[in-house]
């Protein structure tokens, strides 16, 4: 009996060798580890803190300059435990963040990609991103879209050094094999629209011109989302708005398909009152946010990350979060995820957490390496 069952094991490992020569594989051993019962990922959450990023980009002022030394001036977050896996300039697996400065009298040169692109003004004003020929002019808070293939460029004609995010979907592009780059022919692509043209045609209002189309589709219609617009619906949201998970928010939308503002970059911004703290949840987008005013923290699968004005932090896939408000006044919270590209292939998935009064226990707090 016991040699019987000795000879088909060794027959069974046998078998595994020759098939693994042959570069075949058993399903049977292996099934657990491909169709997992929920999503297995290498993406853990993480913070950087703002005064560390902007020294060094600040430093990164002084050493290049963009047009000429570099195409972009942009010191990206790079996710420790993605860089083990070798993935350079991720911070989610789908996506990339990075903080580009440009000084006064600077512009950075027209270029079309593949990736979609968001902005996010983080510090200072007077420059602009020119998206297919119309420049938006960047304020703090603002959010502005470059969607994929769109030509853009950056100039600064203010006086104060101009620092913003940028979110691009790297991870994701270069997962589908997709990413195509291409500079233009000239330095500036021709400016084809009034200053402004797109945010003012939809800031108070929707309109077009007689024969202008603006059928429903991507790209959005609007390249310029304001901060002070995204801040007045907030303050006039009331309790009945207040989402147990995420506090006070809003998303971005393309006017003309109700949709995300990109098709494949969610945007977001929530505001938590003073005190106010949101209960756990879980998805499976995965999102980077920054905190625009205010300070506080979030735990993310019982850890807790403590942030200020301008930090940034990683919230992976599939990882229970709440936030708190610490501070005095409102806090406000960007982010940009990939919920969008989820939800189109119908991957989206959401769990509310029920423990514990929907709390998590904090069993550890994050302290930033260095
Ligand atoms: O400004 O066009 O951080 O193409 C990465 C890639 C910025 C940009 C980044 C880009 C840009």
């Amino acid at each position: 009996m016991a040699k019987n069952d000795m000879s088909v094991k060794e027959e069974l490992d046998q078998y595994y060798e020759e098939l693994k020569k042959q570069n075949l594989g058993p399903l049977w051993y292996d099934l657990g580890h491909m169709v997992t019962k929920e999503p297995v990922h290498d993406v853990e959450p993480y913070l950087w803190k703002w005064k560390t990023i902007r020294e060094y980009v600040l430093k990164a002022g002084k050493l290049l300059e963009p047009g000429k030394d570099a195409e972009r001036r942009v010191v990206y977050l790079q996710n420790p435990s993605l860089l083990k896996r070798g993935l350079v300039g991720y911070g989610t697996h789908t996506l990339y963040a990075g903080i580009q400065l440009l000084l006064p009298g600077e512009s950075a040169p027209s270029h079309h990609h593949s990736q979609s692109a968001i902005r996010f003004v983080i510090e200072g004003d007077g420059a602009y991103t020119a998206v297919n020929g119309e420049k938006t002019y960047m304020e703090r808070g603002d959010m502005i879209l470059t969607p994929a293939w769109t030509w853009h460029e950056h100039k600064h004609e203010g006086t104060e050094p101009m620092f913003w995010l940028d979110g691009l979907d790297v991870g994701l592009v270069k997962t589908m094999a997709a990413s195509f780059f291409e500079p233009y022919e000239e330095e500036t692509y021709p400016m084809e629209a009034p200053e402004n043209y797109s945010t003012k045609q939809f800031s108070m209002g929707a309109f077009k011109k007689l024969n202008e189309s603006k059928e429903p589709g991507y790209p959005s219609p609007i390249f310029g989302y304001k901060f002070d617009r995204v801040k007045y619906l907030l303050d006039e949201m009331t309790e009945a708005d207040n989402d147990p998970y995420d506090g006070y928010a809003i998303e971005y939308i393309n006017p003309t398909t109700g949709g995300s503002a990109d098709s494949r970059i969610g945007t977001m911004m929530q505001k938590l009152k003073s005190g106010q703290q949101t209960k756990a949840h879980r998805h499976v987008h995965s999102a980077i946010f920054h905190v625009l005013e205010g300070s506080g923290y979030t735990v993310i699968n019982g850890e807790k990350f403590e942030w200020e004005k301008g930090d940034f932090f990683i919230l992976p896939p599939w990882s229970l979060h709440e936030h708190v408000n610490t501070g005095e006044s409102d806090v406000f919270l960007f982010s940009f995820n990939d919920k969008p590209v989820m939800e189109k292939l119908d991957l989206e998935y959401s769990e509310v957490y029920e423990d514990n009064d929907g709390h998590q226990i904090v069993e550890k707090v994050f302290v930033p390496e260095n």
